[in-house]
Order: C-alpha cells, then sequence, then structure tokens
C-alpha cells in the first residue's frame, strides 16, 4: 500500500518509501541493492537519483515538492500543488513534444512526489553550455519544442485533439511576479548584491523611471496575457542534453502565460553564457560565444517558421475555423494579421529576456555562469555588461525585426 499522508523524503527513508510503489516493483527487482543520491542543485524541490547497483542498472529521478521554497527555507511557505502542475505541465508536453519529454513513471499528489526517468546521463544545458560543448541539435529541437508547446495551445489551435487543460497556477505566478518582476528592482532584502558592483551600475536600473516603466509594462504583459501553456521558468537549468537528445524538464511553473515569457527566458540565459564566455580565458570561447548569437538568431527564425507552419496548416484543413475566416473576401487580413502577432511576441520576448538577466545579477537567484567567477572584480565587470546589454533590450524591444540587429559586442567594445 502506498501511504498518502505527506512526509519528506530523504536519502534515509527514500527506498522503504519506493517498495510501497507498485510501479517501482516493475523497475527494480531488489530494493535491497538501490543506492540513493540526493541532487543539491535546485531552488524549490529536493530531488534524488535512485539506481540499482544490480547488473540491469534501472534508476529513476524522485522529485519531492516542499511546502515551502527550498532555497530560502521553511519561513518562505509555498502550496504543493506545484507538483500537480508539473504533471499535467509534463503530459501535454510529451503529447506535442515526445522526444523531449522525460519518461513519467508515478506521482502521487499527497506525498507531492514526482518519480520520472533518470537523465543524469545528461548535462544541464548551463553546464553544457560553461563546458562549450557543441549541440549541433539544440536550435531545431529548442525551436520546435517552444512552438509545438505554444502554438497547439493557443486559441489558434482551438479544437485540436491536444488542447490541455488550461492551467492556472497563482502561487506559483505570485512567486515569479515577486522574484522575477518587484524584488530585483525594489532593493528588497531578499537581494544579493556583489559588493564590487558600483551602485551608480544597480541605480542605472533599479533608479532609472524609464526603465522602471517598461519593466511594470512587461509585469503587466505576465500578469494579463494568457496566450499559451507556457513552461514558465525555462533558462538553461530546465533543459537537458546531450550531442544528439534535449530534455524539457521541471515545468512547475506552467500556467496560461504569455509566450514570449518561454522564449525570452531561454534566450536570456543563452545571452548570460555568451558574456560569461566572454570573461574566460579559454581559446575556444570566442568562437564560442559567437556560435551562441547565431544560436539565438536561428532558434528565434525557425520558431518563427515553425508555428506560423502550424498555424497555416491547422487553418487549411477542411475540419478547422481559421482565427479570421476568409469567405468575405479579406485573405490580406491572414497575413498582416499574422505579421503584427509575430512581431508582438518578438517584442515581448527580448522584454522578457531582460527581466530575466537583471533579475539574475540583481535578485535572489544566480546562475553559475556568473558565479563561476569568483573574483567579485572581475565578476563585476561581467554583471555590469550583462545589466547595460539588458537594459539597451529592454528599450529597444519595439525596434527590432528579429535578433540579428541587437547588438551584443558593442556593450563589450565600450568597456576597452
Ligand atoms: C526564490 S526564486 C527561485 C527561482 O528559482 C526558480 O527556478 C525560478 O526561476 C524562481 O524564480
Ligand atoms: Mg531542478
Ligand atoms: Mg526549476
Ligand atoms: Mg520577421
Amino acid at each position: 500500500m502506498t501511504s498518502t499522508a505527506y512526509y519528506t523524503l530523504t536519502e534515509q527513508n527514500i527506498v522503504e518509501y519506493l517498495s510501497t510503489v507498485p510501479a517501482m516493483g516493475m523497475l527494480f527487482d531488489d530494493f535491497s541493492a538501490l543506492e540513493v543520491k540526493e541532487v543539491c542543485d535546485g531552488n524549490m524541490n529536493y530531488a534524488f537519483i535512485v539506481r540499482s547497483k544490480n547488473k540491469d542498472k534501472s534508476s529513476v529521478f524522485v522529485k519531492q515538492t516542499p511546502p515551502y521554497i527550498k532555497v530560502l527555507g521553511k519561513d518562505w511557505p509555498l502550496s504543493r500543488e506545484r507538483m500537480d502542475v508539473e504533471k499535467q505541465a509534463l503530459t501535454y508536453q510529451a503529447q506535442v513534444c515526445p522526444t523531449m519529454s522525460p519518461k513519467l513513471y508515478y506521482s502521487c499528489s499527497a506525498m507531492s512526489v514526482i518519480i520520472m526517468q533518470n537523465l543524469s546521463q545528461h548535462l544541464l544545458l548551463r553546464n553544457a553550455l560553461i563546458a562549450r560543448q557543441s549541440l549541433p541539435k539544440l536550435a531545431s529541437h529548442m525551436s520546435s519544442y517552444l512552438a509545438n508547446t505554444l502554438f497547439y495551445s493557443s486559441a489558434f489551435a482551438e479544437g485540436n485533439k491536444y488542447q490541455p487543460t488550461k492551467l492556472s497556477n497563482q502561487a506559483m505566478c505570485q512567486i515569479t511576479q515577486a522574484f522575477v518582476f518587484t524584488y530585483p528592482f525594489e532593493g528588497h532584502e531578499t537581494n544579493n548584491y556583489n559588493p564590487s558592483l558600483c551602485q551608480n551600475v544597480i541605480d542605472s536600473i533599479q533608479k532609472d523611471p524609464t526603465v522602471r516603466m517598461h519593466i511594470g509594462q512587461m509585469k503587466w504583459a505576465f500578469a494579463s496575457k494568457n496566450e499559451a501553456l507556457i513552461h514558465g521558468d525555462l533558462h538553461t537549468g530546465s533543459i537537458m542534453v546531450n550531442e544528439n537528445d534535449t530534455y524539457i524538464i521541471d515545468p512547475e511553473f506552467a500556467f496560461m502565460g504569455p509566450i514570449g515569457f518561454d522564449i525570452g527566458a531561454f534566450i536570456a540565459n543563452l545571452y548570460v553564457n555568451y558574456f560569461a564566455q566572454k570573461h574566460t580565458a579559454n581559446p575556444s570561447s570566442e568562437s564560442y560565444a559567437t556560435s551562441l548569437l547565431s544560436l539565438i538568431e536561428t532558434v528565434w527564425l525557425e520558431f518563427e517558421t515553425k508555428f506560423l507552419s502550424l498555424w497555416q496548416k491547422h487553418d487549411n484543413h477542411p475540419d478547422n475555423t481559421a482565427f479570421i475566416g476568409d469567405h468575405l473576401g479579406v485573405e490580406l487580413a491572414h497575413s498582416d494579421f499574422r505579421e503584427w502577432f509575430m512581431q508582438t511576441i518578438l517584442s515581448d520576448t527580448m522584454g522578457f529576456a531582460a527581466v530575466k538577466m537583471m533579475r539574475r545579477i540583481l535578485g535572489v537567484a544566480k546562475v553559475a555562469d556568473v558565479m563561476q567567477f569568483e573574483n567579485n572584480e572581475q565578476r563585476a565587470k561581467l554583471e555590469a555588461q550583462i545589466l547595460r546589454f539588458a537594459r539597451e533590450m529592454l528599450l529597444t524591444r519595439n525596434t527590432h525585426r528579429d535578433f540579428s540587429s541587437l547588438n551584443a559586442t558593442h556593450i563589450l567594445n565600450n568597456d576597452k
């Protein structure tokens, strides 16, 4: 019998717990031969890899959601329902992107536990980028993931067989509103500044009324647009890769939100790595950085092409109703509307990407791309560049047609 009352899983009691889960009995034939390793790098949850020492080497990834934000501790309570959201979002993404979703073996709401495919043979994308790994399929995989998940859950695909539950996820949206759109800009107690980062750099974001107005616009867009079922936290720590595969994990922040938020989160983290490469004394970091800029451009262009093609295919199907019907001779309205739509998504993508970059420098949740530089002075230079670039992207976001006109290199040249 599986226990239904919540208790905290630990390295010590997890095997006993797994032995009560029928689905695990099918996977492991000898519970006494299991070894457990806690995975400590997440901000929100506890996670373990459980592996058989026997010849079959079966393994699983077990995640448990505590009733608080792990990285901040028990004084920051948070609903455990995020695990149910994660399960629903994983189920949806597995329908529209089966090769990019980890297999789900079991979940239990009462214990806030989810058991899935162990992907530890893969690297977190963040670590793969830091190690300058070649990822030839990443642009194609990510643009497909973004186009499929965002199109099939949008109103343009109304009536399609994949339409997911229209998830709301209030508690997690509040976390994002606070820790992404509010605290980093308001001198909050949870903020964490590098002591070597100049005050005037911090002020150029927090105390500039124009910047703050634009941050307000992005916060409003986040709070009010319900365009598609988004992952909600698609940074490079939510993606696992090797040369051939890309898996999307951790959609506990999923909700019906703005399409540009997922694309922006991904691209923001690529830019952060780009600037970090520029501070790395490695013979290949220069060319790797350049390849990241073309990755960003390609992801956007391929996303646009794939999203528009799904839309066209949907509208051309005899069983579907087009978003703008053309039986009264208004064909032009389709293409004009689509162009306006993609331009709006691009502008949102850049705005959200900018905010996401800023929060990683000013707010509580840091990233290894930046924190790998232990010398405060050196890190402050990198952080100032990221903030300057993000500020420019935020303020000019309505003027670009794609990512090719965003000039990241001039930010570096200004420092010379
Ligand atoms: C307390 S903020 C924690 C952060 O970790 C998650 O990955 C989200 O990005 C969230 O904002
Ligand atoms: Mg995680
Ligand atoms: Mg996460
Ligand atoms: Mg265009």
